[in-house]
């Protein structure tokens, strides 16, 4: 229900407006919004799990400027230096003339950041909550090469390669610490962007191979470490095995800088329903034998919330429900996923969309590289 306001409305009269959506909603969000004539406003959930942050610049007058991002990288781009990250549930309103307001809009605030953004979907140069997702990254490889040498002490890796572009930063820790070579094995095809929604193993296996290609001189008779941010579905990494095993690879492990997804995100991140998501249910071996590869290593939660929890004190916990089924906000139930269950699968999304499998004008950015 929308309400209309008072038509001059003051700093109060938004930040109450903010109050009164904390209350209101449940969830993850991250808001940015323009009220024309005033000003903008921008408020993050109160658990923080959405990322917001604000910076400044000054013009040529002298006089401040402000701008809010959901990364800090958008304030680099845009000559902006960042202040500080917006706090759970808080608010932040910036008027026309430059004067900023900031004002704590939730009564029980707490601080539960996505560690999935760190594992894949912020950018590297991106400083989350005073955390680098860059170093979260290169320490996720570090971690996995701790677990690859407990695992096996004595591993026959030749050489070690990324699956371009979210795990190269790791990929690359990875094989530094081990001692073993990097190789770029995969070129992506840089002139196919972003791939909107699209239901269907088929339109999705396709879209992999047009989107990598092999460079077979690196697969040749090796054994070749492949390393992912993630396994989701498991349809691309099944896919790419099966072409460094056609590039001549002698053996393929695969290593997967996030645990096991098993459970669906409720909070922003459109992954697949819980039945399409290859983990549900099934253990490792499971899985790498879906997946056709001849060893696979998934890194562990806690080595991954070591990789991003040192230097912020103010964080209570991660929001890490895809890997654990717990969900921060204590609301989501079997009912609430068997609802999401419905909606999101394959099944109905084309019979939502008639059958086919076009662009509902949802990003899917878990099929983007598929
Ligand atoms: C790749 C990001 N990353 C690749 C997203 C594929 C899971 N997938 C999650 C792996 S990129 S699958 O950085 O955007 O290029 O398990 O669903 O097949």
């Amino acid at each position: 229900m929308q309400k209309l306001g008072k038509l001059n409305p003051t700093k109060d009269d938004i930040f109450a407006a903010v109050r009164a959506v904390h209350k209101r909603c449940r969830g993850a969000y991250g808001v940015i919004a323009m009220i024309t004539g005033y000003g903008i406003v921008g408020f993050r959930d109160p658990n923080g799990i959405r990322p917001a942050c604000y910076g400044v610049r000054e013009d040529d007058n002298g006089n401040k400027e402000y701008m809010i991002a959901s990364e800090s990288v958008a304030m680099n781009a845009a000559g902006f230096t960042l202040v500080r990250d917006i706090a759970p549930g808080e608010a932040v309103y910036i008027e026309t003339d430059g004067t900023l307001y900031t004002q704590q809009c939730a009564e029980e605030p707490h601080l539960f950041p996505c560690i999935f953004e760190h594992v894949y979907f912020a950018r590297p140069d991106s400083i989350i909550d005073k955390v680098s997702v860059y170093k979260a990254r290169l320490r996720m490889g570090e971690t996995l090469a701790d677990k690859v040498l407990r695992e096996r002490p004595d591993h026959d890796i030749d050489v070690v390669m990324p699956i371009p572009d979210t795990s190269r930063t790791s990929a690359m820790q990875l094989a530094h610490r081990l001692g073993v070579k990097f190789r770029e094995g995969f070129i992506k095809n840089r002139y196919i962007g972003r791939t909107f929604i699209m239901p269907g193993q088929k339109m999705r296996k396709k879209s992999v191979r047009q989107k990598l290609n092999p460079i077979d001189l690196e697969f040749r008779g090796k054994n070749v470490m492949l390393v992912d941010d993630s396994i989701v579905r498991g349809t691309t990494c099944k896919e790419i095995v099966q072409m460094a095993r056609d590039a001549g690879a002698r053996n393929v492990y695969f290593a997967s800088a996030a645990p096991p997804v098993r459970y669906p995100n409720v909070y922003g991140i459109d992954m697949p329903s819980a039945s399409e998501l290859i983990a549900h249910d099934r253990t490792v071996e499971e899985i790498r034998d879906l997946i056709g590869a001849d060893w696979l290593l998934y890194q562990d939660l806690d080595d991954l919330i070591t990789c991003v929890n040192d230097v912020n004190e103010d964080i209570e916990g991660w929001e890490c429900s895809v890997f654990t089924g717990q969900y921060v906000t204590g609301d989501v139930d079997k009912a609430y996923l068997d609802r999401l269950e419905d909606a999101r699968n394959d099944d109905s999304r084309s019979k939502q969309q008639g059958g086919d499998a076009g662009d509902n004008g949802i990003i899917d950015l878990h099929n983007d590289e598929d």
